[in-house]
C-alpha cells in the first residue's frame, strides 16, 4: 500500500464495492479496479475467493474478501482520517450498524429489489417477481426505515460524529435502490431521506456516479472499455469471465 496502488475486483454497481471505494477515497489511497459484474468471475476469481463475491481487495501478497474485513484492514493500514468513533461504545454501535446495512439493508433493498428489478432481468434474462418486490416496498423496506428513523439524530448529524463507516456502509445501498426506482419518502422518513442525500452527496460518493451510471447503461461485455474510455482507473487484467455462474452462497 505504500506506493502501488491496491486493486479492488467488483463492479461499480455494487453497494459492497462502493462502500470499499468511499473509504479508499476518504483514506487517500491509490486504488484501481477490476469492474467485473457479480456472478463473471473467472476461475481465478474462484481461486482467490471461494464464495465468489465481490468485493475483493488485492494489496501486494494480501487478498482479502469481505466488505466489512476490507474496511477493516484499510482502517488498520491507514489509520488516518480514522473512519470508526473513538470510543469503544461507539465504535461497537457503528460496528453494528455496518452489520446492519451489509446484511438487513442488503437482503431488501438489493436481494428483493435491485435483484429482482435490474440483476435477474439482466444477467439472467428472467422475469421480475413482482410479488416479492411488492412485499419488499410494502412491509420489509418500511420495517427498515423506520428502524434507520429512530436511530438517526434529529438534527441532522452523521452517525457517532463524522462521517465514518456505520453512514458509508448504509447510504451505499440507497443507490442501488435508487437505481432500481426506489426513493425514500420525505414525509414518512424524513430523518433516514435526509440522511441519504446528505451523505450520497458528499465527494467521495458522488465521484464515483458518472462510473455508476455508465456501468448502469453499458452491456456487460463492453463495460470494462467503456469505464476506461470514461477515464476510470481500470487494472490492467482482469478476473472477469464472459459469461455469468451461479452463486455460490444464498442470501
Ligand atoms: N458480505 C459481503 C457481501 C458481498 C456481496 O453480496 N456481493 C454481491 C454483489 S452486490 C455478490 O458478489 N454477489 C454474487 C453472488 O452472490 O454470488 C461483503 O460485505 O462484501
Amino acid at each position: 500500500m505504500a506506493g502501488e496502488p491496491v486493486t479492488v475486483v467488483g463492479s461499480y454497481i455494487s453497494p459492497y464495492v462502493r462502500k470499499v471505494l468511499v473509504c479508499l477515497d476518504l483514506k487517500g489511497v491509490a486504488y484501481q479496479i477490476d469492474p467485473i459484474v457479480p456472478f463473471f468471475g473467472n476461475e481465478q476469481f474462484s481461486a482467490l475467493n471461494p464464495v465468489r463475491r465481490i468485493p475483493v481487495l488485492i494489496d501486494g501478497d494480501v487478498t482479502l474478501s469481505d466488505s466489512t474485513v476490507i474496511c477493516e484492514y484499510l482502517e488498520e493500514r491507514c489509520p488516518n482520517p480514522s473512519l470508526y468513533p473513538s470510543s469503544p461504545e461507539d465504535r461497537g454501535r457503528a460496528r453494528w450498524l455496518e452489520e446492519f446495512a451489509d446484511t438487513r439493508i442488503g437482503e431488501v433493498l438489493i436481494w428483493q429489489l435491485f435483484n429482482e428489478r435490474i440483476i435477474r432481468r439482466f444477467v439472467w434474462g428472467e422475469e421480475t417477481d413482482e410479488a416479492r418486490v411488492r412485499n419488499a416496498l410494502e412491509v420489509e423496506i418500511p420495517q427498515v426505515l423506520d428502524y434507520l428513523e429512530r436511530e438517526l439524530d434529529p438534527a441532522g448529524a452523521p452517525f457517532y460524529g463524522s462521517l465514518g463507516i456505520a453512514d458509508i456502509a448504509v447510504a451505499a445501498f440507497f443507490r442501488n435502490a435508487a437505481f432500481a426506482g426506489f426513493e425514500v419518502d420525505p414525509q414518512r422518513w424524513p430523518l433516514t431521506a435526509n440522511f441519504v442525500a446528505r451523505t450520497l452527496d458528499c465527494e467521495s460518493f458522488r465521484k464515483l456516479r458518472p462510473f455508476e451510471e455508465l456501468s448502469l447503461k453499458t452491456p456487460i461485455a463492453k463495460q470494462r472499455e467503456a469505464l476506461m474510455e470514461a477515464g476510470a482507473p481500470i487494472s490492467p487484467s482482469t478476473l472477469g469471465a464472459s459469461t455469468p455462474r451461479r452463486g455460490v452462497l444464498g442470501t
